[in-house]
């Protein structure tokens, strides 16, 4: 769709928040401090999901305030907002009804936060982006998992091997089928319109899984665009890792996602803020490129985003009020 890949150039600037059960351990685990990114903990530390559902029950995020998220992503000059759905733990950060392990029926909070950011943003004029970790998912015994002899992600496994060690017995298809589409599809239902499906870590899915699930999102929302992540290069725009620039002509429009500290998960120990000025040269070097900067927060546990992030936004919003940067 044409238009709609000159709209997403236009974007420039979003926010990325990733939210979910990692953020209430927050990069500790029993006394240990966790090396890594703050969402990769359950692997990290091969938490069972007996124990990591458990999480669920401490989730209680009362300050959370959808208007007020949307709002400071408003005020620092985004467009859009991109919220994890499900990152790897195959938590749902919205009421399924594909699966109980979700916000709204398996924690004392029980709201749908996703449903609130939508309509934060229809009030304020954000458009809203869904991360949707398609492949990996260490809540089922079918995630994808590449295997024993596979190399690991920072001593990490890719899939849930502590839980479901017995490799030979998982069937991706039945996981993806029973619980990646049909998560999917209720995303594309029940939230109003969705700019794009953010995707990630493509393991394990074959083109023609890709296919129907590119054909499943254009067919539910014929203008939402999807992220190269999505694998088999059938994304519509690509994504670049942390802190990548592009290198040369791209085909597709691209974006690139930052983090301002050294994860994308709320870790309490992680204090290697970036300043704003970087950040400010950064976006404008990538806008230069007509590339998407997408910076990342990671909320609290208790709903509110990190003050340090709060600060650095606010300097953004200052320089923009200071230069006339509509
Ligand atoms: C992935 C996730 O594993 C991570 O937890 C986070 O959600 C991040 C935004 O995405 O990590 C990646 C995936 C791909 C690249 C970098 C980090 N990459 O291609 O450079």
């Amino acid at each position: 769709n044409y238009n709609n890949i000159k709209n997403f150039s236009r974007a420039r600037f979003g926010m990325f928040l990733h939210w979910g059960l990692y953020s209430v351990p927050a990069g500790r685990w029993k006394g240990e401090r966790m090396d890594y990114i703050g969402e990769w903990i359950q692997s990290r530390f091969r938490i069972p999901n007996t124990e990591y559902a458990a999480l669920a029950e401490q989730f209680n995020p009362t300050r959370f305030d959808a208007d007020e998220w949307v709002k400071s992503a408003k005020a620092a000059g985004m467009t859009y907002l991109v919220f994890t759905a499900k990152h790897h733990d195959g938590f749902a950060m919205y009421h399924s009804r594909v699966s109980p392990y979700n916000i709204v029926d398996a924690t004392p909070f029980g709201r749908d936060v996703l449903r609130e950011l939508a309509h934060a943003c229809e009030r304020y004029g954000m458009k809203l982006g869904i991360y949707y970790s398609h492949c990996l998912d260490w809540h089922e015994a079918d995630g994808a998992d590449p295997g024993p002899d596979s190399p690991k992600n920072f001593g990490m496994s890719w899939g849930n091997d502590w839980d479901y060690p017995d490799w030979s017995g998982k069937n991706f298809s039945r996981y993806f089928e029973n619980k990646a589409l049909p998560q999917v599809e209720e995303l594309l239902t029940d939230y109003g319109p969705v700019f794009l499906m953010w995707f990630d870590c493509p393991l394990g899915i074959s083109e023609a899984q890709g296919k129907k699930l590119r054909k499943l999102v254009k067919s539910l929302q014929p203008d939402c665009l999807i992220n190269g992540r999505i694998g088999h290069g059938m994304g519509d725009f690509g994504s670049l890792g942390d802190n990548q620039s592009p290198a040369g002509k791209s085909r597709i429009p691209l974006e690139s996602a930052h983090t301002l500290n050294h994860t994308w998960g709320y870790k309490k120990d992680d204090h290697n803020w970036s300043n704003a000025g970087h950040l400010i040269d950064g976006l404008l070097s990538c806008n230069e490129k007509d590339v998407n900067y997408l910076l990342n927060i990671g909320p609290r546990p208790d709903g509110r985003l990190p003050e340090a992030s709060l600060d650095i936004l606010g300097e953004v919003a200052e320089w923009r009020n200071r230069n006339g940067v509509r």
